[in-house]
């Protein structure tokens, strides 16, 4: 698009543009400094390649209006078309398969769908609270909660269990999915030699697809039949015309859905986490809650949404570190954007959620933590687009249900059961995959002593 008018950093090269300080583990990070201080609109540029960022609430409106602008496959999704090809995520809305496959798998994120995915999510939310009583030292809190979140989708979506809460190091399919994504997202980077120092090659990259790949052929041979995501895509045809999905492509969700499946949600309470245990005031009202509504039981489907509190503090986790830190958005006609900036069909932006989720004149105060803001009178009060941590318009989140309801109930049942130590020196660092994650955060969990608390209290 036409990028006149647009701020940029000071400082701008012939040739390398606004490559210095820009560092390839954290181009999210380098973009958030840059925009707190040029405002709701402006570009960098790395070699040649301009690219324009919109964080400003007004100007996110419009672009989140479907009538004019619509999901853009670019930068970092383009990328992951080679291990994900046309599975939901990664596919332009224009291709037959995406509608198809949005049909047919709808179903399978429905309330009812929901109800049946209980059982298995809190079958896996007992495996990590048994992890954690047998702990004897602290425990890094990313890393239990990718393997809860793993888990979850392994088998409430495939009927396959990972085991990993029986394993110390990563299953196989992660690290080649980590290094899988880490390689996909660093081809953006335009110097040869930095890219390959930082992604690997492309024979480790091609292994690592083809680990992916086998898994998945392997879970889709065994599927034992229950109803599921899996058994959805190999039994149902679209709702109204019957079609089928083609083998290539169920191979591309079930990619798409393990990794979207988890690593999100992961953040996200880990993130909550963070913020809980920095805000011990916080933590013992969310905690009061669960004992006030779950009491010592365990939570039936029905008392997962009843935890007001605790799902405030996962939505207000995810305004400051959404861990699905962006989306693109392109114009589907000509248009002229904030009055001021031009855009032909097909020009594209990128919309870094931290920064709208930032934005002065939505949230005051921005950095602070604080679930109330979520309480409805306040939520009624914000412009509606101020915070999408599930993306926006046909093409937002589809497993948005599914992951609120994983994420109270763990987070829930975590609150419920453990007092937690933490450690005083850590500062929040985070590294940024595809979606972004606490670094080197880890909590001390102790199995709460309900007598000794309620001593003085119940008379
Ligand atoms: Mn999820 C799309 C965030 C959990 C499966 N997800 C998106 C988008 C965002 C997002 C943002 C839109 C991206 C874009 O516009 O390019 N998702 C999240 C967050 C969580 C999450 C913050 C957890 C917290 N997502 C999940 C879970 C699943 C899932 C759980 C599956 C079980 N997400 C998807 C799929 C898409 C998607 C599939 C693509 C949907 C489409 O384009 O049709």
């Amino acid at each position: 698009m036409d990028t006149t008018g647009i701020p940029h950093r000071p400082g701008r090269l012939p040739v390398i543009g606004d490559l210095i300080g820009a560092n390839p583990r954290t181009p999210l990070q380098d973009t958030l400094r840059i925009g707190e201080r040029l405002g709701p609109i402006f570009t960098r540029k790395i070699f040649g390649f301009e690219i324009v960022f919109v964080g400003g609430v007004d100007l996110v409106t419009e672009l989140n209006d479907e009538k004019k602008f619509g999901k853009h496959v670019g930068m970092g999704v383009e990328n992951l078309r080679a291990v994900a090809g046309d599975g939901l995520f990664t596919a332009h809305t224009h291709e037959p398969n995406w509608r198809l496959a949005h049909d047919i798998l709808q179903p399978a994120f429905s309330a009812e769908a929901m109800r049946r995915y209980h059982p298995v999510m809190l079958e896996v939310a007992h495996e990590l609270t048994s992890a954690w009583d047998a702990a004897d030292g602290p425990v890094d809190v990313a890393a239990d909660m990718t393997r809860l979140t793993l888990e979850t989708i392994g088998r409430a979506g495939f009927g396959y269990r990972f085991g990993s809460f029986e394993r110390a190091e990563p299953h196989p399919f992660v690290t080649a999915m980590i290094r899988a994504l880490r390689y996909a997202q660093l081809q953006n980077v335009k110097l040869p030699f930095v890219r390959r120092a930082f992604a690997g090659t492309p024979e480790q990259n091609r292994a690592d697809i083809a680990t992916m790949t086998d898994l998945v052929d392997e879970v889709i041979e065994a599927r034992e039949g229950s109803e599921n995501l899996l058994d959805l895509m190999l039994t149902e045809g679209h709702p109204a015309t019957g079609e089928r999905l083609d083998p290539v492509n169920i191979r591309n969700q079930a990619i798409t859905f393990v990794v979207a499946g988890h690593e999100t949600t992961s953040g996200a309470l880990s993130f909550a986490l963070y913020y809980l245990t920095r805000h011990p005031e916080l933590l013992a009202k969310a905690r009061a809650e669960v004992d006030a509504v779950w009491g010592d039981r365990e939570p039936a489907f029905s008392d997962v949404a009843k935890l007001r509190y605790v799902r405030r503090c996962l939505d207000e986790a995810m305004r400051l570190w959404p861990t699905a830190p962006g989306y693109s958005r392109e114009a589907s006609e000509d248009v002229v954007l904030g009055g001021k900036y031009r855009m032909r069909k097909g020009d594209w932006v990128i919309v870094p959620l931290p920064l709208v989720h930032r934005d002065p004149s939505a949230w005051p105060d921005p950095e602070r933590f604080d679930p109330d803001r979520f309480e409805p009178a306040a939520a009624k009060k914000r412009p509606a687009q101020a915070y999408k941590p599930f993306g926006t318009g046909e093409r937002a989140c589809i497993g948005r249900q599914f992951a609120l309801h994983e994420a109270v109930l763990a987070l829930g049942m975590v609150l419920q059961r453990y007092d937690f130590e933490v450690d005083p020196a850590y500062e929040l660092k985070i590294v940024e995959s595809l979606t972004l994650k606490p670094s080197g955060f880890t909590l001390r969990p102790r199995v709460r002593d309900r007598a000794a608390e309620n001593v003085g209290a119940v008379r």
